[in-house]
């Protein structure tokens, strides 16, 4: 098979990124379930977990803790993202320049576009030179496809999240990360829509194992690529148990029931 852009950040075309950008989009609120996350070495450790294929984070951790991890976990190096002190239309600056993001060793580069927003046409035309600076240092390009603003009025309905799949595939993403549209039919046409992008679903909100490990394989069964994932693995008192599961439902097409028996997950 020839190489992609994103093989350094998949296993077998699929993809588990654990996302941690999270002390930045919603500030400390996130490690309240489990305060040891605050320290960004802890999820460092379940990077190098075998299901996980790439950490996703913010430049300053990426230049205080990558070193100490790069020959056991991808970088995946978010690009821009905004406070959740900020009221405004949502925005989000650019942080890094993707030759910065080559020195730290990023394998590929993350990007937040708020489709419907406002500042629409800012984030896209930014996205233009990430994008183009990815492609000089052969980077992948993950795009955190997030309709949000004045111009949506629901972020998950079907049509949105396959317009916003749709966004990524034009715009040049090599991975269009989405927010799960609540139906394998609805996931299966963003897939459609976003031609040769993969698709993978963003993990949401903390839910129990089962109905987690449910959602993550209706979307893999409607086309999914994987899942980038927060607060769903290092929200967990087990983090390394829904890590195995995870394993075999995106890797191996486990179902749950199979991922439940065979793990502590859901224990
Ligand atoms: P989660 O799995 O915790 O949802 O993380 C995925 C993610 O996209 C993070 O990268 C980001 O910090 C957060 O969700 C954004 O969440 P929201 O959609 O609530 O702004």
């Amino acid at each position: 098979m020839l190489p992609t852009a994103t093989d350094a950040i998949s296993r077998d075309g699929k993809s588990l990124i654990l996302a941690y950008d999270h002390g930045l989009e919603h500030g400390p609120v996130d490690f309240d379930p489990n305060p040891d996350t605050a320290d960004p070495e802890r999820v460092f450790e379940l990077a190098t977990h075998d299901a996980v294929t790439a950490i996703a984070v913010q430049k300053g951790i990426a230049e205080a803790y990558y070193p100490d991890y790069e020959d056991a976990a991808s970088l995946l190096l978010k690009m821009n993202g905004t406070s959740n002190l900020w009221m405004g239309e949502p925005d989000t600056p650019v942080n890094c320049s993707p030759e910065y993001a080559a020195e730290l060793g990023a394998d590929a580069v993350g990007f937040t576009l708020y489709g419907g927003s406002n500042n629409e046409i800012g984030m896209a035309e930014e996205f233009r030179e990430v994008h183009e600076g990815a492609r000089d240092h052969d980077m992948g390009v993950v795009m955190w496809a997030y309709p949000r603003g004045q111009g949506v009025r629901n972020e998950t309905d079907d049509r949105t999240i396959a317009y916003s799949a749709r966004i990524a595939h034009e715009l040049g993403a090599d991975i269009a990360k989405v927010k799960y549209p609540g139906s394998p039919d609805a996931m299966s046409e963003a897939v459609r829509m976003a031609g040769r992008t993969d698709v993978v679903m963003s993990g949401g909100s903390k839910t129990n194992d089962e109905s987690f490990l449910r959602t993550v394989e209706s979307a893999m069964n409607a086309g999914a690529s994987g899942l980038a994932v927060g607060r769903n693995v290092f929200q967990r008192d087990n983090p390394t148990a829904i890590l195995d599961a995870l394993e075999l439902v995106v890797f191996e097409g486990a179902s749950t029931e199979e991922a439940l028996s065979e793990t502590d997950a859901g224990a």
